[in-house]
């Protein structure tokens, strides 16, 4: 079905796998549109309730692929027609994203680990905001993630000087929700998709639409968009499921709905 990545789904987890290990799985413009599809795929599955997106081989991606940008092409309408869809397609989905970064995360490809709600790295994983080695800015919402997890200090320090970061350091900066060892790295993302894919995806859908939106509201906006989501949340089977549970002391068995 895809050239330049593969989908699959695994339970209630769907796995977009960045797929041109050659160039350490490099955007091309295919790529771009290959993932917008995939990301819309496993939006609109109702049987996904997790999505996991890793890279094949040793790397994670490594960003544009520098190898097949046509001289005197306008980078702008690359990231307006290419990047920019997909990383707003990732933040759209009312779904937990899990960035599972198998190996070095350059340029974009940190962006794109950046765009997800969580990163788990294997701890052979790096970072790297390769944009000014090229003399580029980092891009693909990179400005807007990047200072907003680590702060405005070690994000201009990353960004400017563009030196490769370990994924403990990752981890240390916040950057990362957990670090494993490469034994154990892809039975922790299971594990952990898997946890996800059983909570209440409803709900997490309202966090992260409206965590999201904090960052340009003031407080009464908040109370009001809380006001809004919790309405939708008390509504849902799953809230019921939840206090059931609770009142039965039994686990909850949560169905997304
Ligand atoms: O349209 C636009 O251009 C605007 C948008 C820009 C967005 C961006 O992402 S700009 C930043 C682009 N990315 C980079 O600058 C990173 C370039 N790559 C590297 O710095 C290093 O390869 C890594 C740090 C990622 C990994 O280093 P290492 O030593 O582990 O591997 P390597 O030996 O450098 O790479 C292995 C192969 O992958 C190699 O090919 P070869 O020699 O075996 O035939 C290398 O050329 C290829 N490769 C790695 N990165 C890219 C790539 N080929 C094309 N594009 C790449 N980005």
């Amino acid at each position: 079905m895809f050239e330049t990545i593969s989908y699959e789904t695994r339970g209630k987890t769907a796995w977009i796998t960045l797929n041109r290990p050659v160039k350490l799985n490099a955007f091309t413009s295919l790529m771009h549109k290959e993932m917008v599809s995939a990301i819309k795929e496993a939006n609109k599955d109702s049987n996904v309730r997790a999505v996991v997106i890793t890279g094949a081989g040793r790397a994670f991606c490594s960003g544009q692929d520098l190898t097949g940008s046509p001289e005197g092409a306008d980078y702008g309408d690359v990231l307006r027609k290419g990047y920019n869809p997909m990383v707003q397609a990732l933040v759209a989905m009312e779904k937990p994203v899990i960035a599972a970064v198998n190996g070095v995360a350059a340029g974009a490809g940190m962006s794109l680990a950046l765009a997800c709600d969580f990163r788990i790295a294997s701890e052979k994983a790096s970072f790297i905001e390769a944009f000014i080695h090229v003399g580029l800015v980092p891009d693909s919402g990179n400005l807007y993630f990047l200072p907003r997890l680590v702060g405005h200090a070690k994000a201009m320090e990353l960004a400017v000087l563009g030196e490769k970061i370990t994924a403990q350091q990752a981890k240390e900066f916040g950057l990362v929700t957990k670090t494993v060892s490469e034994e154990e790295f892809m039975l922790e993302v299971e594990t952990f998709a898997e946890k996800l894919a059983n909570m209440p995806t409803k709900a997490i859908g309202l966090i992260k639409r409206y965590m999201n939106k904090s960052w340009e509201s003031d407080l009464n906006e908040v109370l009001e968009y809380e006001a809004q989501a919790q309405k939708i949340a008390g509504e849902s089977a799953d809230h019921q499921e939840g206090l059931h549970a609770f009142i039965e002391k039994r686990k909850p068995a949560f169905t997304g709905k």
